[in-house]
């Protein structure tokens, strides 16, 4: 299958390099994307500097700092317009562990979409108290207030047939932060059963710094309630194929 693996970047300089060849090494001859919003930390010239030697790389770079949300819907287009089967999309700081990678490419070959899942059997977070209990509550309004049968929806590790992108709404998605991940689950269930769930492990990051806070926090209760109305009024149409 010819897939891209995408990766949004904003200060991931310390994560980069490492990451990147660790991607090679668990899916050799796929292209990488990397999406970077004018780091101050130079992420993208290290970047550049690697695409001198390294004909599988690609970079889009943004002006400024956009948002994880429209960074992951641009990589779905460039996917997309691109002709790739398929995307996988991952964090740059190893929470996400590249190794799991042909696991997601192989269950790709009969699934529409993937998601790593730290809420399955098998599956594991390595998050605080503080947290965990976030993470818990997101999840729980992602099932009950947006509908969506899955028991882990807000992990961004995630693999997406184009065939399915192609026919989703993605211009209705309003986030731009980290609710997104939510908004195109949501549409994501109307759209295709072959969906699946595989375990990971999920790791805090190490290096580097965090760049969700109280603002993302408070869009991602305002998405919640925005789909919620959306559910009650049965306002999108549903198109299984
Ligand atoms: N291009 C781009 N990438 C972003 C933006 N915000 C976050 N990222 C990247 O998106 C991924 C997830 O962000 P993280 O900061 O790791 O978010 P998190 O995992 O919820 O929180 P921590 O791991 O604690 O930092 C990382 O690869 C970030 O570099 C953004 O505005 N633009
Ligand atoms: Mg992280």
């Amino acid at each position: 299958m010819n897939i891209v693996v995408g990766v949004a970047t904003y200060n991931e300089a310390l994560n980069i390099e490492r990451l990147i060849s660790e991607i090679h090494r668990y899916l050799p001859n796929q292209k990488v994307l990397i999406l970077d919003d004018n780091s101050p930390d130079g992420t993208a010239q290290i970047v550049l500097r690697l695409m001198t030697t390294d004909p599988l790389l690609r970079i889009i770079r943004r002006p400024g700092k956009l948002g994880l949300g429209s960074a992951t819907l641009t990589m779905m287009k460039y996917a997309t317009e691109n002709n790739f089967e398929a995307i996988i999309i991952m964090d740059a700081d190893f929470s996400h562990d590249p190794k799991e990678l042909p696991i997601i490419s192989k269950l790709l070959e009969q699934n529409d979409f993937v998601t790593g899942s730290r809420y399955i059997p098998g599956g594991k977070c390595q998050y605080g108290v503080y947290r965990t209990i976030v993470s818990k509550v997101a999840n729980w309004g992602a099932r009950n207030m947006a509908g969506i049968p899955l028991h882990e929806c807000t992990t961004a590790y995630r693999g997406f047939k184009t065939t399915l992108l192609k026919r989703m709404p993605l211009d209705k998605i309003k986030s731009t932060g980290y609710s997104f991940q939510v908004e195109v689950l949501y549409y994501i269930v109307r759209h295709t059963k072959k969906v699946t769930e595989f375990p990971i492990v999920f790791a805090d990051r190490v290096l580097g710094v965090s760049k969700i806070n109280k603002k993302e926090m408070i869009m991602s209760a305002i998405t919640l309630l925005r789909l919620l109305k959306k559910r009650i009024m049965r306002e999108d149409a549903v198109d299984f194929q």
